[in-house]
């Protein structure tokens, strides 16, 4: 994530300060004198001369310079290096999104999960059918992610997907296929979907990530015998039909919209499946320090594994890594020696005005080494109130990738 603002930042650099970049895939399509450097007379010129974009400036060659009246061609090859530059940016940032499908039956619950994500907790209640598809940018602690709701009602099942398959399913990192685990009577059609979604996969040499969400799991009604049955038939039905194509394994989770946990947890699962572990772990830290203001944080073991840190600059980074570190095996010295190890550890600095403060969280693997929290910040009274949350939201999901 750290990465991503970075590369924000760069991209800004390049326009001048009234420029707002709110959607990437835009700024290809802003006028050449939205550059720096590129005044409003030569911008009209590039117009006249049937340049109007910073993509069409970004398509020209250096090597191949058409000629335009009143502007330097040395001036006009620094241009167009800084919009290819500009070009190749947005390419790798768009690279760095993850495109999520959300498959399944009419009224199953897709685009109600995708509103629980975004923590739009109101629209829940009055959501209609989703027509067609729903392209949406979303963000998971950070990171991007393309979501694709394709609604499940039977005429975009039966006359859209599938005449132009390569249209939705390709390119596809994750596929969310949902089944309302309270509706036994539809499992055999959400099977057969299921496997047409499959094979559909299987012809566009297509390989996502697909987890089987079942939905609707409410608290009370996992209690049920009946949904337990409508688990085990699901499961079966489904393991069943991709036990029919060789490529592709499955995992089941389940989801009620009335515990938001459950469903963080399920796209955890679904992340993981597809993204570098570190990276999530930084973006949750990065989340946390967000919340307490906290200037870095850091998730170490007694054994000193540095499982992800989140910092903006690389001296915090040392500093509270180094400091965990040095901490901890003082710490471990205490231990040897018969002291109880304290939960939580702290090291104020008050003429440098900040604090480094480690709170033990859990422990992990068959030994037990425990694993602390370190965040250094200038208003440490602040991680106090937030520690709970942490525990509660955010472990669990840390949990799931350690
Ligand atoms: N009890 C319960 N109801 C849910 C849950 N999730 C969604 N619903 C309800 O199920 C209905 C359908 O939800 P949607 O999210 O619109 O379903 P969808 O899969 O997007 O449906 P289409 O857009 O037609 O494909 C709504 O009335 C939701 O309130 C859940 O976890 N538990
Ligand atoms: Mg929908």
């Amino acid at each position: 994530m750290s990465d991503q603002t970075n590369k924000d930042v760069i991209l800004k650099d390049f326009f001048k300060r009234n420029v707002l970049i709110s959607e990437l895939e835009e700024v290809l399509r802003f006028k050449p004198e939205t550059l720096i450097g590129v005044d409003k007379v030569s911008s009209d010129q590039l117009h006249a001369n049937g340049i109007k974009t910073v993509g069409e400036l970004a398509s020209l060659s250096v090597a191949n310079l058409p000629e335009i009246k009143n502007v330097l061609p040395s001036m006009l090859q620094k241009w167009i290096k800084i919009a290819q530059l500009i070009q190749k940016n947005i390419q790798e940032q768009l690279r760095r999104h993850k495109k999520l499908l959300m498959i399944g039956l009419d009224n199953g619950g897709k685009t109600s999960i995708l509103a629980l994500i975004q923590e739009k907790f109101s629209i829940i209640k009055s959501l209609l059918p989703t027509r067609g598809v729903k392209r949406e940018k979303l963000d998971f602690f950070g990171y991007p992610i393309i979501s694709w709701d394709l609604g499940g009602q039977v005429q975009y099942r039966e006359k859209l997907y599938f005449n132009r398959p390569e249209l939705f399913f390709t390119e596809a990192d994750i596929i969310l296929y949902v089944v309302d685990s309270q509706e036994p009577d539809r499992f055999p059609e959400s099977a057969n979907y299921f496997r047409e979604v499959l094979k559909v996969l299987k012809e566009l040499k297509e390989k996502p990530a697909i987890l089987v969400v079942l939905s609707k799991s409410d608290q009370d009604i996992r209690k049920t015998l009946q949904w337990q049955q409508n688990v085990s038939t699901v499961k079966n039905k489904l393991g069943k039909v991709a036990d029919e194509f060789e490529q592709f394994t499955i995992d089941f989770c389940d989801t009620t919209i009335f515990d938001r946990h459950t469903i963080m947890q399920m796209f955890s699962i679904a992340l993981k499946k597809v993204s570098d572990t570190s990276e999530i772990i930084e973006n949750i830290l990065e989340d946390f320090c967000s919340q307490v203001d906290a200037k870095a944080s850091s998730l170490v073991s007694m054994d000193g594994l540095i499982f992800g840190s989140y910092t903006n600059t690389d001296t915090d980074e040392m500093l509270v890594n180094n400091t965990a570190l040095l901490l901890q095996t003082l710490s471990n010295f205490y231990n040897s020696i018969g002291l109880i190890r304290e939960k939580s550890i702290r090291l104020d600095l008050p003429l440098n005005g900040f604090t480094i403060r480690g709170e033990k969280l859990f422990e992990y693997s068959d030994l037990q080494i425990p694993v602390y929290l370190w965040a250094l910040s200038e208003e440490p009274e602040k991680l106090e109130g937030k520690l709970d949350y942490f525990k509660e939201q955010l472990l669990p999901l840390i949990n799931l990738f350690l």
